[in-house]
């Protein structure tokens, strides 16, 4: 796309995305007893569709929860809310302004200094990318490292776009089969400081990597790590183009006039059960069924071949934002949702977290399940973590990988969804660093069983 079609298409992004959410503010309620949270849990799975929680509801007590509230739904919920004694803030006054701030500061940007270069060498990591830009950065990372990385296409999309990833696997690797990780990028469409992330600790990665770095060629000599950036490329797209705050992918709905369904909601372990949503509308849709997202079966299918062939996967991760979160499984049900691996998922978690900490200071608390956020049913990390069925035949069959994490990445709420983009560059150092630790972690294992 040329730099003028961009600058047309940005300026029209701002003008539909403030017409939007005209009056639109974000609000942060904090519970501070057992009856407001649930008060929350039954908002959410009533009101879907036109109050959009921004995160998710802890079980902590005085831990808060951000929704975007129409104008229409502000007094009366004011109103309930008072006579709960449930207090909130107006984290965001006006999301149509915020909204088009955020996207004029890009605007801006390009046009100052032209569409970044898609040439790898100069490849502007501290910035967002559309999608062909993203396209363009994993043909071009394939061809500058094709002696460790390969290239895959996962699927395409329901609009037809191509989903694409690659595996590093290092030059020292013996196995034919080893031991592998999975990410993931970009379930959720706007929140764009995840595959930026993914793109940018990838080249950290590849650096150390060429830099001999001793860590890091234990663990591409020992694993093979399979990356998709951007999963939900038909719902990014769109971001860029028509809703900065769109979640879902684009499938259209029969039935109903609403598009899309929450990639997170559509994994095949426990499909449908609590924190999940029957109606189109709602931002927590189930879809029809496990796996009617395309995008998401392209994952299933892709891990089940893998696995079928003989290849063990050690670890999964859905890279998310925002809340600063580390989650680990169950998500599906509000009692014993901690696994037999919960102590080492925690030991990983703690030792991702103070690696982020170390660098610039941030604190990412993390916890499973209830522990730390409420239900999810029919979500990655549980099928990530879900015992695999080796036919594929029974839809509850999990990846069967010991340690499965769903990572919320910057920021706690000051900007949410809308992190400038002068945020992007500490997100990568601190999450290059926690990659670092769990490859650690992995690694010790390894050759410890071994
Ligand atoms: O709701 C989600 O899918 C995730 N949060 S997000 O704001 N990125 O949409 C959280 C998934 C895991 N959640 C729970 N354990 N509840
Ligand atoms: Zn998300």
């Amino acid at each position: 796309m040329t730099t003028r079609c961009l600058l047309v298409l940005l300026i029209s992004v701002v003008y539909f995305a403030s017409a939007k959410y005209e009056g639109y503010q974000v609000w942060r309620i904090t519970p501070t007893s057992n009856g407001h949270s649930e008060w929350l849990v039954d908002l959410q799975s009533k009101s879907g569709y036109d109050l959009d929680f921004w995160t998710d509801i802890s079980r902590i007590p005085g831990h808060p929860v951000d929704i975007m509230v129409p104008p229409r739904r502000q007094s009366h919920l004011r109103q309930l809310m008072s006579h709960l004694d449930l207090n909130f803030d107006v984290m965001m006054d006006d999301v149509s302004s915020s909204v088009s701030n955020h996207m004029s500061a890009i605007l801006k940007r390009r046009e100052e200094k032209g569409a970044p270069s898609t040439a790898l060498n100069d490849f502007n990591y501290y910035v967002y990318h559309t999608y062909d830009e993203i396209q363009q950065w994993v043909t071009d990372i394939v061809a500058e490292n094709s002696d460790i990385l390969t290239p895959f296409l996962l699927g395409h999309s329901y609009e037809g776009r191509e989903i694409n990833g690659f595996k590093i696997r290092g030059t020292g690797s013996t196995e034919e089969n080893p031991p592998a990780v999975w990410f993931e990028g970009g379930i959720h469409a706007r929140e764009w400081i995840s595959p930026a992330t993914v793109m940018g600790f990838t080249q950290k990665l590849i650096d150390d990597y060429r830099a001999n770095d001793q860590l890091v060629v234990d663990m591409f000599d020992n694993i093979d790590w399979y990356i998709v950036p951007s999963l939900n490329v038909d719902g990014y797209a769109f971001t860029w183009e028509e809703d900065r705050l769109w979640r879902k992918t684009r499938t259209p709905n029969e039935r109903s006039s609403c598009i899309g369904t929450d990639g997170n909601r559509n994994w095949p372990y426990e499909w449908g059960g609590v924190g999940t949503s029957p109606w189109a509308c709602s931002d927590i849709y189930h879809g029809s069924n496990a796996l009617s997202e395309v995008e998401i079966w392209a994952v299933v299918n892709f891990l089940r071949e893998k696995k079928a062939q003989g290849q063990d996967f050690k670890l999964f991760i859905d890279w998310h934002s925002y809340t600063q979160i580390i989650i680990a499984p169950w998500s599906y049900t509000e009692t014993n949702y901690r696994t037999d691996d919960y102590d080492a998922q925690m030991a990983m978690a703690a030792s991702m977290s103070s690696a982020i900490f170390d660098v610039h200071g941030m604190t990412y608390r993390y916890g499973a399940g209830n522990d730390i956020s409420y239900p999810a049913a029919g979500s990655s990390k549980d099928w990530g973590y879900g015992d695999f069925d080796p036919l594929g035949e029974d839809t509850d069959g999990g990846l069967g990988a010991r340690y499965a994490y769903t990572v919320e990445l910057r920021d706690t709420g000051d900007y949410g969804f809308l992190l400038p983009e002068d945020q992007i560059q500490p997100t990568i150092e601190e999450i290059h660093a926690a990659v670092r630790a769990i490859g650690n972690h992995l690694v010790n294992e390894l050759g410890s069983s071994g």
